[in-house]
């Protein structure tokens, strides 16, 4: 199903509340490029981007109760963490494997985002694995619900799963095993596929025989809508539609939005040998930040003066949370297995 423009409710939005949505794209575009940066500086080990997939995830962070609901993200989720409280110095000491990491204590690759007291729930590498465990949590919040421990209309309690990934990982087992049980179960649930086009160099028809990862919502009993994902607020729109429906016990969406990653997969892939960069260029033309930006500027939410501010507060949030990761110890020996092995 094509997403409707029936009804806007980004239209309801602030500008305060826009210009918060623009704040933290740019800020997670900001500190994806530092990470590059430090990558080809030999300073860290890993980078693996969210570039080109801001307009998708902060959409969908703003149209969900933010803290309280829960949210399984994977590898290229930082806008979505960073509306979520994560900051920029927790990402650096992650990036730099330092004490005080947030996620693992240091001890799990960087952009395997975790964070207890913000209801990010935690992932592994192996990919779409977090779709069932997803889906596990929305079953206890229902179960909860149906028991009467929690009131479903209680806006301080989480109400629903918002869990994501890429569309090659819709090929995965799990991927289909955690919508089945979705759809059974008519869970408080909703999948946000970034559908990138590529699985690293394994382009969406080596994939699926399906155009829309949408397409696949139906067999699960799932309600499944595809977007633009390089416009922020439209996938706001749709987002905003499937909480409500998973609030009111309707059960769960499936949204694609569709977007481009517009650098190479992770910092140790070289995307020039299957995609020509004519592709690539094209696709930046689209980038869901400047496009948010001309929105706000034509609608004189944003001025250059603002848009200047926002750079220099990102440059210097960013370096001094560079400075701190590099400054800070490395965690210690004795900590490596703590909390690994239950005793
Ligand atoms: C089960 C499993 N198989 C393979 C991998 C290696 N791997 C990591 S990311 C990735 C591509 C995933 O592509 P997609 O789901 O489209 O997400 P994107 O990276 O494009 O956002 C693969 C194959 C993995 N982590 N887990
Ligand atoms: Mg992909």
């Amino acid at each position: 199903m094509v997403a409707t423009t029936m009804t806007r409710p980004s239209s309801r939005l602030k500008p305060d509340t826009l210009l918060d949505m623009f704040w933290l794209m740019l800020l997670s575009r900001r500190l994806d490029e530092r990470a590059w940066v430090l990558h080809r500086q030999g300073k860290i080990a890993f980078h693996i981007s969210g570039m080109g997939h801001e307009g998708a995830q902060i959409g969908a962070a703003f149209a969900i109760k933010r803290g309280v609901d829960y949210v399984h993200p994977y590898y290229r989720d930082l806008a979505l963490v960073l509306a979520l409280s994560i900051t920029p110095a927790d990402f650096m000491l992650s990036l730099f494997g330092k004490k005080g990491e947030f996620s693992s204590k240091a001890r799990q690759m960087p952009s395997h985002f975790s964070a207890k007291q913000f209801n990010i729930l935690s992932g592994s590498s192996p990919v779409a694995t977090q779709v069932p465990q997803a889906a596990g949590v929305a079953f206890a919040i229902k179960y909860k619900q149906q028991m009467g421990l929690v009131d479903p209309n209680d806006d301080t309690q989480p109400r629903l799963v918002l869990t994501s990934l890429g569309e090659g990982s819709t090929s995965q087992g799990e991927w289909h095993e955690g919508m089945n049980w979705a759809g059974v179960h008519k869970l408080p649930f909703i999948c946000l596929v970034e559908n990138n086009l590529y699985a690293i160099s394994v382009p969406q028809e080596g994939q699926m025989a399906v155009s829309n990862v949408a397409d696949r919502a139906a067999a699960y009993g799932v309600r499944g809508v595809w977007v633009d994902g390089n416009d922020v607020l439209a996938v706001y729109d749709v987002l905003a539609e499937a909480v409500q429906r998973a609030y009111s016990g309707g059960g769960p969406t499936l949204v694609e939005a569709k977007t481009y990653r517009p650098v190479p997969h992770s910092s140790d892939d070289d995307d020039r040998s299957y995609r020509s960069r004519e592709e690539v260029e094209e696709w930046k033309r689209k980038d869901p930040i400047l496009r948010f930006q001309k929105h706000l500027m034509e609608e004189g939410i944003l001025s250059q003066a603002q848009l200047d501010e926002y750079e220099a507060r990102a440059r210097a949030m960013i370096d001094e949370a560079q400075h701190a990761a590099e400054a800070a110890p490395e965690p210690d020996e004795a900590d490596a297995l703590s909390d690994v092995y239950a005793v």
